[in-house]
């Protein structure tokens, strides 16, 4: 098996995140939509089925929280975010200095993430995990999956894409990383990344397996 990346250990896949977020189970609505907008032109509101435009594909991926767990082999299934930009892009008409997206959740959280890195092969708009559609833990109906970057960018409930012109510092604030790579231990704007791994691991709920690993 590959190595983790720098300063990570392997964990069960939790529900995770900031603690005014992670305990909300937003109601899904029955006939879900996504609302695409910021610097557009035509900003539109979609179905999910119009949205992903096709049945999509399985992909195996690991998820890595900044707190310093990694949940392995995820099978999720969606459409990469590549493509369903790609028709995005003629039909909502973002503007050319679009450089960054944001992504939020019916619970209200929100991420950003650099244009180029969402358009990478393996970031996906999944909707189904293990070959079921996604429960309310893991996200439903729809979230993003982006593998190399940290937890924080892979937004559960997806019910909004914006396209922006500028960085937006969304849910995590000064905590989270502009790029958040993993390889690159980006965990956090400031300090650099190793400094942060005991601090975030403090964060990990009590009673998770390896907790008190390396
Ligand atoms: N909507 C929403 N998405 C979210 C979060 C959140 O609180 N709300 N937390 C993020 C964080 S910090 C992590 S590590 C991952 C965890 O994904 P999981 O709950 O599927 O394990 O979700 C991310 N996406
Ligand atoms: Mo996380």
């Amino acid at each position: 098996m590959p190595a983790l990346p720098p300063g990570q250990w392997p964990a069960a896949r939790q529900r995770f995140g900031l603690p005014e977020f992670h305990r909300v189970r937003p109601e899904v609505p029955a006939r879900p939509v996504v609302t695409v907008t910021g610097v557009v032109r035509r900003p539109v509101q979609l179905e999910l089925a119009e949205l992903l435009g096709g049945p999509g594909r399985e992909q195996i991926s690991d998820l890595h929280c900044v707190t310093t767990w990694s949940a392995l082999s995820l099978r999720w299934g969606g459409v990469p975010f590549r493509e369903v930009h790609e028709v995005l892009r003629r039909r909502v008409e973002p503007h050319p200095k679009c450089r960054w997206v944001v992504f939020a959740g019916l619970d209200g959280f929100r991420s950003c993430l650099a244009l180029d890195d969402a358009l990478a092969a393996d970031v996906l708009l999944a909707d189904s995990l293990a070959g079921q559609p996604l429960d309310a833990d893991a996200g439903a109906p729809l979230r993003l999956v982006a593998p190399a970057h940290y937890g924080y960018k892979s937004v559960r409930h997806v019910c909004a894409i914006e396209y922006v012109t500028s960085y937006d510092g969304g849910s995590a604030g000064w905590k989270a990383h502009r790029r958040g790579r993993v390889e690159l231990e980006e965990r956090s704007a400031l300090l650099r990344g190793r400094i942060w791994r005991p601090l975030f691991r403090r964060f990990v709920p009590v009673g998770t397996s390896a907790a008190t690993g390396d």
